[in-house]
């Protein structure tokens, strides 16, 4: 049940942004890895969907302050 997706992250500009991104994403349950890019805006992420959903990664993300597009 592990998987692994591609997301887009909107509303990035600094070193911190991607710092807040992963810090928010890697104490969800479920979550296995996060790795963020500012450069290419792209989040890899690895999670057991059978704990976690796609929507429960993307509200984390926005309540934040950033928008998750997924492009996998
Ligand atoms: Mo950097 Mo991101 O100062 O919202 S933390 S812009």
């Amino acid at each position: 049940s592990k998987t692994e997706k591609e997301f887009l992250v909107e509303g990035m500009t600094c070193a911190s942004c991607v710092q807040a991104v992963e810090r928010v994403t890697k104490k969800l349950d479920g979550v296995k890895d996060v790795s963020v890019n500012l450069t290419t805006e792209k989040m890899h992420i690895v999670f057991d969907q059978k704990v976690l959903s796609t929507i429960d990664i993307k509200k984390a993300v926005e309540d934040t302050g950033y928008k998750l597009v997924d492009i996998t």
